[in-house]
């Protein structure tokens, strides 16, 4: 069994590499449909949300990078806001588009069977390009929030047809070091279609597209019961995993805590992502989280988010590869199984400790953030915090 002691060098440089990139409407209010909870001390604005993630970087060492939600981070200025991120250690990520705040919407936006309204969210696009030009991102993601609520409300193929249209629309405005990320969700805010509801929609459409596409698995976007470790392996395979938005559900879209409602299927997914070599960066795997807190704290939750990856990571790293692949190719299905078992059951915490010790950092992140008195300094400076962007 492994041990902190008897990790391999490989396992301990892997950890100390990994990095994790974090949502900016993670640090702001949020809440459901039924009521958004204020904290103290919540960001005022983009400034104090690079702030915030700049705190979690600080303890973990772990999280370089912040995901940007335009318009919800909308600022003057990119070029100050990504020079304020880089004072302060961390870099802009993702660039999100959105799409389904506008009444113009309801019926569609690239979807839309009006090209004025395809045109006004293919601009948005656009847009967000020129925000990727001036922070030095280089990952443009996309949510596509279309669909229909009823059989018949419009033409299923037609849509297909006209987001393809969009899609290579904004693919033509990319740059060349640029890439379009394409999430899918099976259900929500439509309730009968969505124009991108599986990871087979969303592929078909970046194969169409070319090279700079791939898709984006959120863990909270399936339907209950879905294998999500089988589309990591068959999007790795394919070269074709651009991205994670990491959370946990345990009913629908929930935007929980990573590795909350289910650690396990946690370690089954970057199981699939070692075992396919895709950790390392020239996977072009973007490892981001996406959650909304909507009673706990906000910083010290995205520092449990990234504990809890980087366990998963940890456990999945010290399975016994050799001994895993003799069991499979001799037929030993318990033994295989209790291979992996192994692995996840193994206390990773002390190896975790050590890797951070190694780099300078403190080996409990969570309780150093806690013990550090930033939450007090920000409940008493910053007085009518931002919400997160929307409800959920
Ligand atoms: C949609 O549910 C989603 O998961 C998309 O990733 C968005 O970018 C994110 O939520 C925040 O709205
Ligand atoms: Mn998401
Ligand atoms: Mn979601």
């Amino acid at each position: 069994m492994t041990t902190s002691a008897t990790a391999a060098p490989q396992v301990r440089e892997a950890l100390a590499a990994q990095t994790i990139e974090l949502p900016s409407w993670a640090f702001g209010n949020s809440g459901t449909r039924f009521k958004v909870f204020s904290t103290p001390g919540v960001p005022r604005d983009p400034f104090e949300k690079i702030a915030d993630v700049a705190q979690v970087h600080r303890y973990t060492g772990a999280a370089p990078r912040v995901s940007l939600h335009i318009p919800w981070d909308l600022v003057d200025d990119y070029e100050a806001l990504a020079a304020h991120a880089s004072d302060l250690g961390v870099q802009i990520g993702a660039i999100n588009s959105n799409l389904f705040q506008e009444d113009d919407y309801k019926l569609g936006s690239l979807t839309h069977p009006d090209p004025a309204i395809r045109k006004k969210a293919i601009d948005h696009h656009k847009q967000c390009i020129d925000v990727m030009r001036a922070t030095g991102s280089t990952d443009l993601k996309l949510w596509l929030p279309d669909g229909t609520n009823y059989a018949g409300q419009d033409d299923i193929r037609g849509r297909q047809d006209r987001l393809a249209e969009s899609l290579q629309e904004i693919y033509a405005a990319l740059d060349p070091n640029h890439r379009l990320l394409i999430e899918y969700k099976f259900f929500e805010p439509y309730f009968y279609t969505m124009d991108i509801p599986d990871w087979g929609t969303s592929l078909v459409h970046c194969l169409a597209l070319g090279d700079q596409a791939a898709v984006v698995l959120d863990t909270g976007h399936h339907a209950p019961g879905t294998n999500i470790e089988f589309i990591v392996a068959q999007l790795v395979r394919l070269g074709k995993l651009g991205a994670f938005d990491f959370n946990s559900r345990n009913y629908a879209d929930d935007d929980l805590i990573v590795g909350a409602a289910d650690p396990f299927q946690l370690f089954r997914i970057m199981n699939e992502i070692v075992t396919n070599d895709a950790l390392k960066e020239e996977a072009g795997v973007n490892f981001m989280l996406d959650q909304c807190h909507n009673i706990e704290p906000k910083i010290p939750g995205q520092i449990r988010s990234v504990m809890n990856v980087q366990e998963a990571t940890a456990k999945a790293l010290i399975v016994d590869r050799e001994a895993l692949r003799e069991a499979q190719i001799s037929g030993d299905v318990l033994g295989a199984n209790a291979v992996l078992m192994d692995a996840y059951n193994t206390d990773v915490r002390p190896l975790l400790a050590e890797v951070r010790a190694e780099k300078g950092l403190a080996e409990d992140p969570y309780a150093a953030f806690n013990a550090s008195g930033y939450l007090d300094q920000i409940a008493a400076e910053r007085v009518g915090g931002q919400q997160a962007g929307w409800g959920a």
